[in-house]
């Protein structure tokens, strides 16, 4: 059980180092947990961008670039191009998202010439460390799929159980969130989670314990559970959140964060290499903590 994002650091201790390229280098807070992460021997980076404004935000915050790679590229969609086709070419075993647009950046992972695909689903995986539950909590998709239906929900569930088998969680627990613990017609997330239970028991969907429809406080919480009455493995012992949809995912990330003061990595998963894609509000913390997981999944994947 992982209570920590920092013990992360102890399941790569002895990995290689990994080759990172970062997407339109030129900002402060991506440089700057990059430059981190390679002091403490996690990645060797590469950095694609504006050569300029790279090294400009470098000797303004006192960083030593010399010895790094930089691959001038003025322009933005360019520079994302460039470090994506790095990615696909294995030149690179990561690739972390700079100074563009999510979206722009993820329109070009999913080029099908020479983008990311590996004819999997590429869902968003987010880990987060809170103060007030036992352990840490994954919370999935925030960030990547808008809405997804029942299949896409089962591609997401088994992308996040991968990683957090990689993370050592032998039989993670899902709790398939819905606005409340019964099946309501009128609420889809609830058919689904009713679905997607029943699919675990099944054996349709492996490795993990799913159960649902689970309301947030009873994912969470024992005594909720307890009193609401409901009968769960899951409840109150939750390794994994599915949200219903990415505006729902969205608000919890940033509550999480701006509200609780929770400490969070993030990371894509399904494509060629892990991808770290935190957002423009994201600290520097969160960004060094994401390439620490986007390295333990990189692992595994050879
Ligand atoms: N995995 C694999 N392939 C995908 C995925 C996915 N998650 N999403 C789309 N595709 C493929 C489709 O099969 C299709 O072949 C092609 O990509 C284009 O699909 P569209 O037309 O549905 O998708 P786009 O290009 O309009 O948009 C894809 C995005 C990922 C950009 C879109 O889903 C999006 O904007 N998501 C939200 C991103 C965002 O704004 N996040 C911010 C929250 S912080």
């Amino acid at each position: 059980m992982l209570k920590k994002l920092d013990e992360i650091r102890t399941i790569i201790a002895n990995e290689p180092v990994k080759k990172l390229v970062l997407a339109a280098a030129n900002d402060h807070d991506s440089l700057s947990a990059v430059l981190r992460a390679a002091k403490d021997g996690i990645v060797i980076p590469i950095l694609v961008g504006d050569k300029e404004a790279i090294q400009n935000i470098a000797s303004s915050y006192g960083y030593d670039i010399s010895d790094l790679r930089i691959v001038h590229e003025p322009d933005t969609e360019k520079a994302v191009e460039i470090a994506v086709k790095m990615a696909s070419s294995k030149q690179a075993e990561i690739l972390m998202k700079g100074k563009v647009g999510t979206s722009t950046l993820l329109k070009s992972v999913l080029n099908r010439e020479w983008g990311l695909r590996t004819g999997k689903l590429l869902s968003h995986f987010a880990l987060f460390e809170v103060e007030t539950y036992h352990k840490l909590i994954a919370v999935t998709d925030v960030a990547m799929n808008i809405a997804p239906n029942l299949q896409e929900k089962i591609a997401i569930i088994n992308n996040s159980i991968d990683c957090l088998h990689k993370l050592g969680i032998a039989l993670p627990k899902v709790a398939v969130l819905g606005a409340v613990e019964m099946v309501n017609e009128n609420m889809s997330a609830t058919l689904d989670a009713a679905l997607l239970s029943k699919m675990n028991q099944r054996d349709q969907i492996k490795g993990c314990i799913i159960d649902g429809p689970l309301a947030f406080d009873n994912a969470v919480s024992v005594e909720s559970a307890r009193h609401k009455g409901i009968k769960s493995e899951v409840a109150g012992d939750t390794d994994l959140l599915l949200m219903p949809d990415i505006e729902v995912g969205n608000v919890l990330y940033k509550s999480l964060v701006f509200f609780a003061k929770a400490k969070v990595a993030s990371v894509i998963l399904g494509a060629a290499v892990p991808i770290v894609l935190t957002s423009r509000s994201d600290s520097e913390q969160a960004k060094y903590d994401s390439i620490m997981l986007a390295t333990a999944v990189s692992r595994k994947q050879q």
